[in-house]
């Protein structure tokens, strides 16, 4: 594997590569991930972000996992954009919990235009203005909003290919692999950094974890931010019997995308309420460098400030200051 390794930053690994790495020995692995790790990162460091949901529910979408979307009965509630105000209001709290990055999604299949889109240019000025990192999760988008966006100061756009080109089909019907990839080169010509990752957890085999990883170690440049969401399973959606995941496997995924994308921030997002404190240590262990703070992500829980707190403290980390 430590040949495999040294090769430095590639964007054409060959599946058995990945799934050699992925298969390692559990110790051998981690302890490649941190190698890894250790050369680009700060090893007790975090980063902290917080989500808002600026525009709920009622998504034409039909992603299989998703509590948002309007195929599913799964009591999310269809709400209007947020005002601009209420958005800012989030980002002080997210700040004064020690996030530097605030992330607001909406479930929509594309960015509107006219005063919707306006609006959420004005929460990205408002956002960068309190010194936090913007993040924006939308949907499709034109190179024309990209670039409107970019101007509006966003630091990331979040689109997710969340698993391979081939398992695909099975859990979205209404958009394609390839309009996923179509709008991360978007974003990354209109030079707002890419944020793009990824669920396991959803009835897919390694094969497809692999077909994942290496989508995402395909994009020239990688990623700058990789979230790895573990599925929340939630009442309604066609997903919500999947049997739960095993948490070494969640570790596997974020070891072996740390040494596939040394630079990017891995990030442990969706499904901590599911893990233990050892179980998400081992994670940090693994190289994922990021949580999502607070009591909610987009619609459902997350451990939220006291836990996360014990947890920092129990396993000496802390969050970033500066990113
Ligand atoms: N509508 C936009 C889109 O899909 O691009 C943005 C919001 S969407 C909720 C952002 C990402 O959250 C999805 O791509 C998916 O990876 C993740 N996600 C959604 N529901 C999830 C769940 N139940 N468990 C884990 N991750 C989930
Ligand atoms: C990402 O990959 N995970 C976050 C963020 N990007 C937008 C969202 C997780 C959503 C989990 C389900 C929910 O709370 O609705
Ligand atoms: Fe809509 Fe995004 Fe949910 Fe898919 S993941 S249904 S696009 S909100």
């Amino acid at each position: 594997m430590g040949t495999l390794i040294d090769a430095g930053l590639r964007h054409d690994w060959r599946l058995a590569d990945i799934a050699e790495i992925y298969t390692a020995p559990l110790v051998e692995l981690i302890f490649q991930a941190q190698l890894v790790h250790r050369e680009h990162h700060r090893a007790t460091e975090v980063q902290g972000c917080m989500l808002l949901s600026i525009k709920t529910g009622g998504c034409p979408e039909d992603c299989g996992y998703c509590p948002q979307s309007a195929h599913y009965d799964t009591g999310v509630a269809r709400e209007e954009l947020l005002g601009v105000e209420t958005a800012l209001t989030a980002a002080r709290n997210a700040r004064d919990q020690g996030a530097t990055r605030f992330c607001m999604g909406a479930a929509w299949r594309n960015v509107p235009k006219g005063e919707p889109f306006e609006r959420v240019l004005q929460m990205v000025r408002g956002v960068r203005e309190l010194g936090l990192e913007a993040c924006c999760t939308l949907g499709m988008l034109t190179l024309e909003q990209a670039e409107a966006l970019a101007d509006a100061g966003l630091t990331a756009y979040n689109h997710n290919l969340d698993t391979s080109p081939g398992f695909y089909g099975e859990i979205i019907h209404t958009r394609t692999y390839q309009e996923r990839l179509d709008t991360i080169d978007r974003v990354r010509r209109a030079g707002i950094t890419v944020c793009c990752g990824g669920i396991i957890g959803m009835g897919e085999d390694r094969e497809a974890r692999y077909g994942l990883l290496q989508q995402l170690a395909s994009l020239d440049p990688h990623p700058e931010s990789v979230p790895v969401n573990m599925l929340v399973r939630v009442k309604g959606t066609p997903l919500a019997d999947q049997p739960a995941t095993d948490p070494l496997e969640l570790v596997r995924t974020i070891a072996t995308a740390r040494i596939l994308m040394p630079l990017a921030r891995v990030r442990l997002s969706a499904g901590r309420l599911s893990l233990s404190e050892e179980a998400q240590a081992l994670c940090f262990l693994a190289g994922a460098n990021s949580v999502f703070l607070g009591d909610k992500l987009l619609t459902t829980p997350n451990p939220g400030q006291n836990a996360d707190a014990r947890l920092f403290e129990r396993l000496g980390l802390r969050l970033t200051e500066e990113s």
